[in-house]
């Protein structure tokens, strides 16, 4: 007998459990659990129905990724399915937690299904680049209708159990997902119900058979964000041949396309991706077994861009905060953009109409430091200057409860430093939010030299409860992100003064599939920041000083690098934007000489692969794919390149350094010439990735 599917006869009813923690994935050993299983239910005289449930968190997960690209092992999930449809007895899929991908699949093959009020069914197979390979494209427009299987297939995200009982995806909502089973399918059996085989239903499809437009415009609607991603186009091909093929057919079309996608360099990275993110979850460096501090109440310092932001992510998971803020007028400010921005939402559907007004009633707003209470984490988002964060930390030895985790947004300053202002920093760290806030998924933790691993545990395991990515990073200036960011903005900056123009660095790099440029990125966050900053520290910028002296920073002022016209963000490339660089460069007695795309891209791209070098070398970040995390989740770096690291090592570390060796001469910048880590690997024919692998054996 299977050690992960087990078999149990209640009466006339077998219930299949499958138990294969953390996740139920469908490893070879639970297909051939499943599989043999369902053969001995089927040929068990004594029984008239059947139940397949899951025992731990959740029913089936999807596929198990880790099997992806290794030789595939016996039995194929289709030889489990077709089992399972072609049953004489009816199957019932007793569903809780998440049924995802290929668990979905499974249920999908099932004549019925039931699942319980918490559950999420849905076909994400999409985000890891792949398409649903196990009848999922063919049996769930079936069961749901296409315009909603195009959502869930195309746009990849699941749905809720009460949703998938109106679309009769489920036919009932239970309360315990096996006795909830055994009930249902006694009625099934007793009621001597027919099978309900999806393949043989194609009620739900006639419609979009007799008018393709209503699948053609579900399908345009989802992959209008789809640029640059090839499996969202493949999936909706594969609805459509559900639409347009018999069953069998579709289900060869869907085969083909999934293999396809298997071996794509796409779903390699964004399966790469996927485990980035859980593997940053692991903190080098902390004793086994350290647990998180409770953190019941957050206290948020400062009620601007990011505090706001940030008390609006912990308001979304449901954790109370207090919102602290120096006088009345900036905290009405603050809480009148927090309400107007769950309004917006509100109005737009993205939340239910009364979850505004819930959510700001956790939010207590309130002038003064000494109001912070009982809070157990206390985030920092006030001025970016030392003086006002020693000010700050120092005021919390004084009025932060003992044991408190004290927390810092600063996005340059040395946490090191700031934790001296005060007599607990063990208690201190970075919680590096990005903006807005609300929206962006990243949260660098940053280790400073004092924090105490539970302190670390407790930043890391609360930015997942409120739905963030966390990544930990060591102090430096700028941590991991904005410190790579720097070297990408000295060379787009460099190029304006050799012949390029804004607008072409700017599509070269929304090209590569970033999300913005970073000339359209400075005139979106103000370039006067910088030029204040500039001044303060007697630093020139020919070009960019040129621009904030005409007036131009950015959008807020309508022209900054692009103009911008009343109302609009949309950046149009101004003449003369072009004549001012040109008087520069005259000034300056500078030539300009064409700049290819190709230099443009490198020139982008791979000084921040050699400074991600020096990150890693200098422990700063402990794995290239914690890197990875901090560029996917934090500044829009395209899913389907995996991660500036891991992209390099599909470029060539040899190829990369060599050419940051021929940028530093020709122009002249020694900071481009390649990072000993760089060198040492190219040298060696290696990888990035090689180090990680090499830290996993040790
Ligand atoms: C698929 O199903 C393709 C199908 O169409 C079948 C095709 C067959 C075709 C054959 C014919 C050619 N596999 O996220 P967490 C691990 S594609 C292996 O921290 P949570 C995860 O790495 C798949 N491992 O937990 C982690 O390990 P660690 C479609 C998986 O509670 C641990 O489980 N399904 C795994 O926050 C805990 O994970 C999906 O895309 C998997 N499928 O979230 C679902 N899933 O502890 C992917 C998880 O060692 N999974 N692990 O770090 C998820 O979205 C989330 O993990 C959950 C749980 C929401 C399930
Ligand atoms: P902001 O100017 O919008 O907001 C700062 C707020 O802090 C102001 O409302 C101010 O009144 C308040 N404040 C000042 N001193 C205070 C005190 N002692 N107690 C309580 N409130 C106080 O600034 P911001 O953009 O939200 O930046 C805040 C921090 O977040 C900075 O350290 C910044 O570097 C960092 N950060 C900013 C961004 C961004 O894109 N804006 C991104 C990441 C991190």
């Amino acid at each position: 007998m299977s050690e992960v599917v087990t078999l149990e006869r209640q009466d006339n009813i077998a219930v299949i459990t499958v138990n294969s923690p953390p996740v139920n994935a469908l490893s070879a050993a639970v297909r051939g659990g499943i599989l043999e299983c369902m053969k001995s239910a089927i040929a068990d005289a004594q029984v008239q129905g059947i139940v397949l449930t899951c025992a731990g968190r959740t029913f089936i997960a999807g596929a198990d990724i880790t099997e992806f690209g290794k030789p595939p092992k016996p039995p194929g999930l289709a030889e489990v399915l077709v089992l399972m449809d072609d049953s004489p007895k009816p199957i019932v899929a007793a569903i809780h937690g998440t049924a995802l991908g290929g668990g979905l699949e499974v249920a999908l093959a099932c004549h019925y299904r039931v699942a319980t009020k918490d559950a999420k069914l849905g076909l994400p197979e999409v985000k890891l680049g792949l398409l649903p390979g196990a009848g999922g494209t063919q049996r769930l427009p079936r069961a749901v209708g296409p315009e909603l299987a195009v959502k869930m297939i195309v746009g990849g995200d699941p749905i809720g159990a009460e949703a998938a009982l109106k679309a009769g995806l489920i036919e009932e909502i239970v309360e315990g997902p096996a006795a909830g089973g055994v009930a249902f399918c006694r009625k099934l059996v007793a009621e001597k119900r027919p099978l309900r085989r999806l393949r043989d239903d194609d009620s739900k499809i006639a419609a979009a058979k007799a008018d393709r437009s209503i699948f053609t415009n579900a399908v345009a609607a989802l992959t209008k964000k789809a640029r640059g991603l090839e499996a969202p186009f493949a999936a909706a091909d594969a609805v459509g041949a559900a639409i347009d093929l018999p069953f069998d057919e579709g289900l060869k079309k869907e085969r083909e396309g999934f293999l396809k996608l298997l071996t794509s360099d796409q779903s390699k990275a964004q399966r790469y991706a996927f485990f980035a993110e859980r593997e940053a979850n692991k903190i080098e460096g902390v004793p086994e077994g350290t647990k998180s501090r409770p953190v019941a109440r957050v206290a948020i310092l400062g009620a601007g861009t990011m505090g706001g932001g940030i008390a609006m992510s912990f308001a979304n998971a449901g954790i109370p905060v207090t919102l602290i803020e120096t006088a009345e007028e900036q905290l009405k400010r603050g809480m009148g953009i927090m309400q107007k921005n769950w309004e917006a939402t509100a109005a737009r559907g993205g939340i239910p109409a009364d979850a505004p007004a819930k959510r700001m009633a956790l939010i207590n707003g309130v002038v003064g430091i000494e109001n912070i209470g009982d809070a157990d984490l206390v985030i920092e988002a006030v001025f970016e200057t030392m003086a006002v964060k020693k000010d700050v930390f120092g005021k919390l030895d004084q009025y932060a409860k003992p044991g408190a985790v004290l927390a810092s947004n600063t996005s340059y300053l040395n946490i090191d430093e700031i934790a001296k202002a005060t007599k607990r920093p063990q208690d201190v760290l970075g919680m590096h939010f990005f903006s807005p806030a609300n929206v962006m998924k990243l949260c660098e933790i940053v280790r400073a030299d004092k924090t105490a691993p539970d302190a670390l545990v407790t930043a890391v395991s609360i930015a997942r409860k409120i739905a963030k990515v966390p990544a930990v990073v060591g102090v430096c200036d700028g941590f991991v992100g904005n410190r790579m960011l720097a070297q990408r903005g000295k060379q787009s900056e460099k190029l304006l003064f050799e012949g390029a123009l804004p607008q072409q660095v700017d599509a070269v790099v929304t090209k590569f599939g970033m999300p913005m440029g970073p000339f359209a990125m400075g005139d979106l966050a103000g370039l006067d920041i910088g030029w204040r900053s500039r001044k303060d520290r007697g630093i020139k910028s020919e070009i960019a000083d040129a621009l904030c002296e005409a007036g131009r920073f950015g959008q807020k002022t309508g022209k900054g690098y692009y103009k911008y016209e009343q109302g609009s963000r949309s950046a149009l490339p101004d003449p003369e934007v072009e004549t001012l660089i040109d008087e520069t460069l005259a000034r300056l007695g500078l030539k300009k000489r064409v700049v290819s795309d190709e230099e443009i891209l490198e020139r982008m791209m791979y000084p921040m692969i050699n400074e991600g070098a020096k990150i890693l070398a200098e422990g700063i970040a402990a794995r290239p794919s914690d890197i990875d995390v901090v560029w996917l989740y934090g500044y829009g770096w395209p899913i389907y390149r995996g991660g500036p690291m891991f992209w390099a090592d599909t470029v060539g570390l040899k190829h990369i350094a060599d050419r940051l060796a021929f940028y530093a001469k020709e122009t002249n910048d020694p900071s481009l010439e390649p990072a000993p880590l760089l060198k040492k690997l190219a040298d060696e024919g290696k990888t990035f990735a090689s180090l990680a692998a090499a830290s996993k054996a040790a």
